[in-house]
Order: structure tokens, then sequence, then C-alpha cells
């Protein structure tokens, strides 16, 4: 018998939805594509920065009536969240991580519990974006929504509950949330508490690969808890034979390593690493900056991105250096004008045209890719040969090999639907179908052509990188 499962990837930009096929290799057929980005709403003050889920769910319900697959998994962006009341209505529609109103909050949470606890509790990475200080922003502004809470969901939760009616969070996904605890696997409530964040709304986790029951749109589809978390499905994709480095590249650049147990170091801390839940693993990771830079530009450019790379690659190189994890550029807004603003502010020489600035975010994400790879290899203790590059950066030849010469490691690229291809592997484990992650990275391997850079310049751009690193968390 053909076993066939349907991946639904929700990513910041597009919403995928994926027929994935296991007979001697995987077939991958892409059934649908939406557009995903956060609507502004107007409000009484300002425009509120949100996810227009019910949206997604008609689009992903649309292609459950017409399919004939086994299962179903649905994975998504981290840290977001839905609220619930008692009848299990949805209460509003969630906020989008870059809406302002986490803008400072971290800081009023480290006046009451000290960074170094939540750290150690958690294991997690501190970002204004996490589920943590989304929650006590509520707190502080006494939202009523909060008040008539009765349960919280993590995004790829609400669609499990919305498709099986299960009231259940995956740990991938609620492991991003900074209100669990990664090493003693179960939610923080003590940190909870003590910022009167409610506990009783948390609901109980499952492991990925939980078979959550029938699909209430098609009785004869099964709901798998896939790897909920997007970034976790993708490293279960990362064709690995030995320990190395991934990065899952989309909006965000995911850099990081498989750990047996969750690094919980101070140097860690201190350099805002994360060991968010794998399938079986740690990911001892980094979030960085990855396409958004661009993806922001065209908006404005409104190019497709083939001709952005082509002008990038015939635009002169290193004429300025930016840090893409710079604060000013976390929100929506007119990106293009924040880079010339940036570049003044750093003294450096004014870009115009579409090649120089797109070139100049590509040489300055496989700059920031090189910082962190130089950290996890100080922070772990090991040397790594290669990386792993997956998902949609994969595309992109002119920054696979700045990066490899960034690096001076070999970069192996590919598969670029590593998302969805974990999602689906994890259901076919969860079926029997594979064994386990091993034989699911064999079968990765066997399926997809994967493409190897090997650093071409390295010598310029070590020199180079010296200059970057200026730039990099400067002040100004
Ligand atoms: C990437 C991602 C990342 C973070 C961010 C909010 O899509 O999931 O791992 O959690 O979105």
């Amino acid at each position: 018998m053909v076993v066939k499962v349907l991946a639904v990837d929700l990513g910041a930009t597009n919403g995928k939805i994926y027929e994935v096929e296991l007979r001697e290799k995987l077939t991958v057929r892409e059934l649908k594509r939406f557009r995903t980005e956060g609507i502004f709403l107007p409000g009484r003050d300002r425009d509120h920065f949100l996810w227009n889920l019910p949206k997604f769910y008609e689009e992903i319900e649309s292609v459950l009536e017409t399919s004939d697959t086994q299962s179903v998994g649905v994975d998504t962006w981290g840290v977001d969240f839905a609220l619930f009341d008692e009848r299990g209505r949805l209460i509003s529609l969630p906020y989008h991580y870059r809406d302002i109103r986490t803008e400072g909050v971290m800081e009023k949470v480290f006046d009451i519990i000290p960074k170094k606890y939540i750290f150690e509790r958690t294991g997690i990475q501190f970002m204004e974006i996490n589920t943590l200080y989304q929650l006590y922003s509520m707190v502080l502004s006494k939202d009523p929504f909060l008040k008539v809470a009765k349960k919280i969901l993590m995004i790829p939760d609400v669609f499990n509950f919305w498709l099986s009616g299960e009231v259940v969070s995956e740990y991938t996904i609620a492991s991003t949330s900074q209100c669990y605890s990664v090493p003693e696997k179960r939610w923080a409530f003590d940190l909870l508490e003590k910022l009167s964040i409610p506990t009783e709304i948390f609901p109980e986790v499952v492991s990925p690969g939980t078979v959550l029951g029938k699909c209430r749109v098609k009785r004869e589809m099964n709901v798998i808890a896939t790897t909920c978390h997007d970034t976790a499905s993708a490293v279960v994709a990362v064709p690995f034979e030995e320990e190395g480095i991934y990065i899952s590249s989309g909006t965000w650049f995911l850099v990081g390593t498989e750990l047996e147990e969750p690094l919980l170091t101070e140097e860690a801390m201190e350099r805002n690493f994360t060991n968010e839940g794998g399938y079986g693993k740690i990911r001892f990771l980094k979030n960085a900056t990855g396409m958004w830079l661009l993806e922001e530009c065209n908006r404005m450019w409104k190019k497709n991105y083939s001709e952005i790379v082509e002008m990038a690659e015939n635009a002169p190189s290193f004429q300025a250096f930016l840090d893409p994890d710079r604060e000013e550029f976390l929100h929506p807004g007119n990106m293009l004008e924040r880079i010339r603003s940036y570049l003044e502010k750093t003294g450096q020489r004014t870009l115009g045209g579409i090649g120089e600035i797109s070139r100049l975010i590509f040489e300055s994400l496989a700059f920031n890719s090189k910082w962190i790879v130089e950290q996890i290899e100080e922070l772990t203790g090991r040397r790594y040969e290669k990386i792993h590059i997956v998902g949609g950066a994969v595309k992109n030849d002119l920054l696979m090999s700045f990066i490899a010469d960034a690096t001076g490691k070999i970069v192996v690229a590919g598969p670029v639907d590593a998302t969805p291809i974990g999602n689906a592997l994890v259901q076919f484990i969860a079926m029997g179908e594979i064994k386990d992650l091993d034989e699911a990275r064999e079968v990765v391997r066997k399926s997809f052509e994967l493409k190897m850079f090997e650093p071409k310049n390295p010598e310029l751009w070590s020199e180079k990188y010296e200059e970057w690193r200026r730039y990099k968390g400067m002040r100004v």
C-alpha cells in the first residue's frame, strides 16, 4: 500500500499544503499556497498586527475535503498563541509576534525575575517576541481577553484542536514559548505565577508523533501532532550523516546543532542561545534574522526572487556592512528607509540600487552566519566540517556560496522543502512506516538532490569579516 500524508506548513509569509508520498523514496507535491502575512486592523489608539487564522483554516479545510491521504500534520512558526473561552471559542484574532505590544516588556520581566533564573528554568533565549513577554504585556495592560481565557493554544495547536477536537500542546512548539521548562519537560508554572499569568490555561503537552484522533473534516484521515514547530520539522529533514551545523533558512535563519541535553551555561545565556525541543533531541540554536529584510524591501521593489539574485550578483561586493539583527529591523515598515538611515548613522556610504542593497543583505547574512557558527563551536567545544542549509534560501546559489566563503566550510544545500518533509517524516514514523530519525534522514538523502558549495575565496572573506564585526551590535 502506498502511504501518503498531508503536511500543512504555515510560515510568516506563505502557507503551503503538500502531499507527501512514501515509496522507495519520498515524493513531495505542493497542493496549495496562500498568503499568510499579518494584517493591520485599526483599534482605538493604534493599528494592531494580527493573524487572520480563520482564513488559514478555511484554506486548509478546502484541501482536506478533496484529499485521500492517511493523515494530516500541521506546523507553523513559533511563539504566537490564541486564547479560547470555556466554550472553545476563539476569543480574538491572535497577535503577530512583530506587533509592537511587547516593546520594553522583557526588561520589566527582569525586574521581577532574574534573567539567569529564567534561562536555567526554560533553556530558552531572550527575544521580546516570546510568548512569555506577549502574555506579560497582556497582564500589564490588564487585557480583558486574558481574564476570560480558559485555554491557551500555540498556533499549530489551534489547528490541531479545530481539526481533531483535542486540546493539547505539542512539545516542540510549547518549547518556543519560554513558558515551558525544556530541562524539566513541563510548563514552568512558578515563573508564570510570579508574573501573574494564569497557569490553569496551559494544556497538557504531548510528544511529536502523537495521533490525536480522526479529522473532523475527513473522518478517514488521522490528525497527527507532528513536530509542530516549523523549525523542528525542518531539522528532522536535515540529511545529517554525522554531527553538524544546520541553517533552517526562511524569514529567519535558525543556526544551530543538535544536542542530547540542553546546554544551560552562563555563556550560552550571555550569547543568547536557545535549547528548543526537537524530535528526540535538543535544538541548540540561535534565531537570527533571515530573508525578512529582503522580503520587506521587496514589498517596495516587487521583483521576483531570481531577478533580485541576478542583480545582487552583478553588484560590487563589500560596499557596506549591516547587522541584520538590529532591533530597528524587527517590525514591519519601510525597510529601505531604515537601511538607508542605518548606513548613515554608522557612517557608511548610502546604497541605492536593488542589486547593491540585496548584495549588502546577502553578504551580511553570510557574515552573521559565520559569527553564530563560531560561537556554536566555542560553546559546544566541537568543530564541524559542514553546514547543512535547508529551506527557502537554498534556491539562492549566490547566498549559498557566500556562506561557504564566509565560514570557510562546505555548504550542503537542500532540501528546499525541509519543513513539510520533516513534518511528513514524523507522521510516517508515527504510522510505523519509518523506524526512527536516522532512517528518516536516510530517506531524505535517497530522495533529494543536494548541492555542495566549497569555499572559493575564504581569505578575502575573513579579512572583510573583521570589518563587518565592527558593525555587529554597534550602539548608534
Ligand atoms: C521560524 C520560526 C522561528 C521562530 C519564529 C517566530 O519560522 O518558527 O523558529 O520561532 O518563527
